[in-house]
């Protein structure tokens, strides 16, 4: 008995899920939003300091700093530490998968308002 691993046919079998495929995808990609921020870090806090987003959102923040070094660590978003650096623009992008209040502290000693519990922190709120 001769097995036929090959077999032709199942290519146009395939082909129509194929491009069903790129079809959904794309009307996807099409009707999830992006929230977009432009954030300024400065030692006295995050410039807005609370931003609001719908669930499932596509979330872009951009951050610029004035004055020194700042840093925010969004672990709860899949996020490794990304630092804010004066003279140039952070981007952090992520999707707002869960429901709740998130907050993202300065992990950057930037100032002694760190010592004073002071530190700057940036409050992103997800709605349902
Ligand atoms: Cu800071």
């Amino acid at each position: 008995m001769t097995r036929t691993f090959y077999r032709p046919q199942y290519q146009l079998l395939i082909l129509p899920f194929i491009i069903m495929m790129f079809l959904f995808t794309e009307n996807v990609s099409a009707q999830s939003q992006i929230a977009e921020f432009n954030i300024v870090a400065t030692v006295k806090g995050f410039i807005p300091d609370v931003i609001e987003v719908p669930q499932g959102s596509e979330v872009r923040l951009i951050f610029t700093t004035p004055d020194t070094e700042h840093s925010v660590t969004p672990s709860a978003f899949g996020v490794e530490k990304i630092m804010i650096l004066p003279g140039g623009e952070m981007v952090l992008e992520f999707i707002a998968e869960e429901s709740g209040t998130f907050k993202l502290g300065c992990t950057t000693l930037c100032s002694y308002r760190h010592f004073l519990f002071m530190r700057p922190v940036l409050t992103i709120r997800v709605k349902p």
